[in-house]
């Protein structure tokens, strides 16, 4: 993206405030030439960003459209009513709510909308795979909540449904919580759906990962089982940054007042238009094949690693991302995090299941496609990519190595352009 990208707003912040002017340059510079295989992460489209550069941004919108606590909201009630409604129908969902700042701003709403403190969730353990807001102990979650965890079998690393069930037989969950931000699997929700009938819970997927891939038409949709979906846009979504929430009809009423007034006050209507411009974005056949892509994408990268000696998590992928345990390498996560960023490689250390080491060490690293499928790239540059990840891995102690790996990203990436000037 060259300058005039930006627009004359962007000389006018060059001009007045060079130093920030500056960093934004170098920022879309490093996104530019290096590799971005964070799987939450990707490159949301020129149209999206005007919407969060625009004079949406000025407007103080608390309430929703139609009933809000400002005057003025008449031209971004429009912009609400186009998002809830394309949101609705590229899901098939009976509610949406595009307020949520953030999935964990949205997850807030869903306990609220659910739950009283000191209820009992179940959901799945962050060192299998959770998220913070599913019962961590450092978070709102675990403080205010009696989350009880599942996670996954040590033989397949795959969630065990039968233990599942038997956990919630046994802690009567009042609401219990599918979706994780590295399990490479595909869940069963009409499973969930049965267990959560059965002991009477409330059926919350947290979709931020893979709610692209539904989008995208790539899996199966949990929306028709679950009663309330919260994610994340800017994932495979390739929206904005912020939150979202489907729900049945019956909830709509306790979702909307959970997320206001109960946890936020005005939405950021500059962001709810950029999730509005993504949601039209994702009912196309381009988007589509671009979410199949991903899959495959992740697929080939999975075992081009496992071809360069490191062994992916439950096998392989069936979504847009892969763990990979690279113990055999004699590199932690952590410095193997660090190598491949002086590499030019941006991915993250985590942890896999029944890590002997720390969350701040880990054994593992997490890859993802969102990115690079959005540059265009396939399977000859995935393979490609392993090539570099397990030299950097392997070599990137040494300078010189490093360097000369981060030339080779900078040769790929060069043919792959991210927002071409
Ligand atoms: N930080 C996100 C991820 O990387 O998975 C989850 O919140």
């Amino acid at each position: 993206m060259s300058e005039s990208f930006f627009g004359p707003d962007f000389t006018q912040l060059q001009k007045q405030d060079p130093e920030i002017a500056a960093v934004v340059l170098s920022e879309l510079d490093r996104q530019r030439k290096s590799l971005q295989l964070i799987a939450s992460e990707n490159f949301t489209s020129p149209a999206v960003l005007a919407t969060l550069g625009s004079t949406l941004s000025n407007k103080y919108a608390e309430g929703y459209p139609g009933r809000r606590y400002y005057g003025g909201c008449e031209e971004v009630d429009k912009v609400e009513v186009i998002g809830i409604s394309r949101a609705k129908e590229l899901f098939g969902a009976e509610h949406a709510n595009l307020q949520p700042h953030s999935g964990a701003s949205a997850n807030i709403a869903v306990y609220q909308a659910f739950t009283k403190p000191g209820d009992t969730v179940l959901a799945m353990s962050l060192p299998h795979g959770g998220h913070l807001t599913h019962g961590s102990k450092v978070n709102f979650s675990g403080k205010w909540f009696n989350v009880e965890s599942y996670g996954v079998r040590k033989d397949n690393e795959l969630i065990d449904y039968d233990e599942l069930r038997d956990s919630a037989l046994r802690v009567k969950p009042k609401m219990i919580c599918s979706g994780a931000t590295a399990y490479p699997s595909l869940i069963d929700f009409k499973r969930i759906r049965e267990i959560c009938d059965e002991v009477g819970a409330i059926m919350w997927v947290d979709a931020a990962h893979f709610i692209g891939l539904v989008a995208g038409k790539a899996i199966p949709s949990p929306v028709p089982y679950a009663d309330v979906v919260s994610f994340t846009t800017h994932k495979v979504l390739r929206g904005p940054r912020g939150g979202m929430i489907l729900s049945k009809a019956e909830h709509a009423a306790a979702v909307d007042k959970a997320v206001f007034p109960g946890m936020q006050g005005g939405p950021i209507m500059s962001a709810v238009a950029g999730k509005a411009v993504a949601l039209k974005e994702c009912a196309t056949p381009e988007y589509q094949s671009y979410a199949k892509k991903v899959i495959e994408n992740a697929k080939a990268l999975a075992a081009a690693l496992e071809k360069e000696g490191m062994r992916a998590v439950s096998g392989g992928t069936e979504t847009h991302l892969a763990l990979i345990d690279i113990r055999s390498t004699g590199v932690n996560g952590k410095v193997a995090d660090e190598r491949c960023g002086k590499a030019g490689i941006s991915l993250n250390k985590n942890a896999i299941p029944y890590d002997p080491e720390t969350p701040a060490v880990t054994s593992g690293i997490r890859v993802g496609t969102p990115a690079t499928t959005t540059q265009g790239m396939g399977l000859p540059e995935m393979s490609e990519i392993a090539k570099l990840i397990a030299r950097a891995i392997k070599e990137g102690d040494d300078d010189a190595k490093a360097n000369s790996i981060r030339q080779e990203v900078y040769a790929l990436t060069a043919k792959f352009p991210v927002y071409p000037r």
